[in-house]
């Protein structure tokens, strides 16, 4: 004991405050339990001592995550809003408007009937039994609530469920994917998750061994993928969308930049693709999308289609459909194509940010692959359930002849339609705006305008220790309340400078926030005109 405790003394002599990086000297094995507590004890409580846990010993693959969606812009907007409660007439503005997140309720969007009626009686099924729920309840609500309930091992939301999700939901959701693509979707290829960020996680971790296992991911992109990349410790390989036409995904630069990765050493593994983008708002035309499955055929990648946004599209040119069914109307079976789809009930015109559903559909992997994959969603025990509850609902909502079917669409034809409307008034409200060219948003959440800057704004950007476009976005913060999204959180061609914003507050509220922002932009410009 005395030996031990005299090895660690002299250890904390010659470390000068460096006892962080060292490990505690090994225990000679003659000690017992209460000796090496008491040389912890010795260790821990040395006026050297530093805590167990510091910003230098932590993962540094944390570190090296950067989230734009809760930078220092997102940080400052919470700042003004307390000091709105406390001392209002210090700002200039009497509200904090988020239009950085595509967080439809937190922005005043109403839930669907429907949805809420069903999850309501699935978690106090009680309800069920009871006379006045047929007053209060639609009776398919209460339908399939029952037959949801039937359905669920222990009859409880309360319980953990299989790994992938529960069976039946995963039934309902491959009939639903069937009833979309007409093509059959099969259960055993949907895993449940929290939101489709679980899986996008999931995905990264299973295929990146190293930083030389790179991920193609657009520029711009949702840096949910930069961010879950890093966190694994691998390589974005990026690819640039063209902004002049239409932020269009051209298959030769994913060539170009496939080769460049190869001769750095970068084996490539995926190809990500946002359809429709975030924050980019362009959908995809099938002919496009038939050219990056051929790709990624010909380049042996696994193609991750993130199609969260799926049911958001304000364009009569184009419409969505899913990799799944281009894949397959392309003559390419269930286990021909490597694809994982992702969808959420974060998006749409349901925007259930909070209840934390989504899926991937797993097609065209090894059995043994889709084995780990099982395993590794087994570690987190399983999905919350109401959440698969709710997904199944998405891909299942009222049809034809069902009692709801009026409401419900009358409820989501509203969304859209004021979505639609939102996203075609900032378009036109940015096109007016000097210096700013702004593409069609065709689907999606967001708009990703691109501001000319003048060079006394780099300039002053520069001395503030600022990116040009967080110069541009905190500014319209700190004279509107206004919350957007500097470009350079989500990649972009150096020397171009771009917001991002949701399309999401009511077209009311959305006079007003284009109002203030022309207003700003008109100021914002004179002031630093070259
Ligand atoms: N994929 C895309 C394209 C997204 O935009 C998001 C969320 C996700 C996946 C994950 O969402 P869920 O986990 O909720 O399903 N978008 C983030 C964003 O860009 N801002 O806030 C949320």
């Amino acid at each position: 004991m005395r030996r031990a405790l005299q090895a660690i003394t002299s250890n904390l002599a010659a470390s000068t405050g460096q006892l962080y990086r060292r490990r505690l000297p090994s225990v000679p094995r003659t000690d017992t339990l209460p000796e090496r507590l008491l040389i912890h004890r010795y260790f821990f409580f040395s006026a050297e001592r530093s805590p167990p846990i510091t910003i230098s010993t932590i993962n540094p693959k944390v570190l090296s995550c950067d989230s734009a969606v809760h930078g220092e812009i997102v940080t400052r907007a919470k700042r003004l809003q307390q000091i709105l409660l406390t001392k209002p007439s210090d700002l200039p503005f009497s509200e904090v408007i988020f239009c950085n997140v595509d967080d439809p309720q937190s922005l005043g969007q109403q839930p669907i009937t429907f949805f809420r009626e069903v999850l309501a009686l699935c978690d106090h099924p009680e309800l069920l039994d009871k006379g006045e729920v047929h007053g209060l309840f639609s009776l398919d609500s209460i339908t399939r609530a029952k037959s949801i309930m039937k359905s669920i091992p222990g009859r409880t939301v309360g319980g953990y469920s299989d790994s992938k999700g529960i069976r039946s939901l995963r039934a309902a959701i491959a009939e639903g994917i069937g009833i979309r693509d007409g093509f059959s979707g099969n259960m055993e290829d949907i895993f449940l998750t929290d939101g489709a960020s679980s899986g996008v996680h999931m995905m990264m971790r299973l295929m990146i061994t190293s930083d030389r296992d790179g991920i193609l991911c657009p520029i711009p992109h949702d840096p949910l993928y930069s961010a879950s990349i890093a966190l694994q410790g691998g390589a974005l390989v990026p690819y640039y969308l063209n902004e002049s036409t239409g932020w269009s995904l051209d298959v030769n630069e994913l060539r170009l930049r496939l080769e460049a990765a190869f001769a750095a050493g970068i084996h490539v593994r995926a190809l990500v693709v946002s359809n429709p983008g975030n924050p980019t708002g362009q959908v995809l035309a099938d002919q496009n999308q038939r050219e990056i499955i051929e790709f990624c055929r010909d380049e042996h990648l696994l193609l991750l289609a993130d199609e969260v946004y799926q049911e958001n599209i304000y364009t009569n040119k184009k419409y969505f459909t899913s990799f799944r069914k281009i894949a397959r109307s392309m003559g390419y079976g269930e286990d021909d194509f490597n694809l994982v789809s992702f969808h959420s009930v974060s998006k749409g015109y349901y925007g259930e940010c909070g209840m934390r559903g989504g899926y991937m559909e797993v097609t065209g992997l090894d059995s043994r692959v889709k084995q780990q994959l099982y395993k590794m969603a087994s570690v987190n025990l399983c999905s919350n359930v109401t959440g698969q509850i709710l997904m199944s609902l998405v891909m299942n909502p009222p049809r034809v002849g069902d009692g709801s079917y009026a409401h419900f669409t009358e409820e989501r034809d509203n969304i859209l339609s004021s979505l639609d409307q939102g996203s075609k008034m900032c378009v036109d409200a940015f096109k007016k705006m000097k210096g700013v060219t702004c593409n069609e948003v065709e689907g999606g959440l967001y708009l990703f305008p691109s501001i000319k800057l003048p060079n006394a704004a780099l300039t002053a950007a520069r001395s503030n220790g600022m990116e040009a476009d967080t110069f541009y976005c905190r500014k319209l913060l700190d004279t509107t309340g206004i919350v957007t999204l500097p470009g350079s959180g989500f990649g972009q061609v150096p020397g171009t400078w771009h917001f991002r914003m949701t399309i999401l507050p009511s077209q009311q509220k959305m006079a007003e926030i284009l109002s203030r922002i022309a207003d700003f932009h008109m100021k914002f410009m004179n002031e630093y005109r070259n």
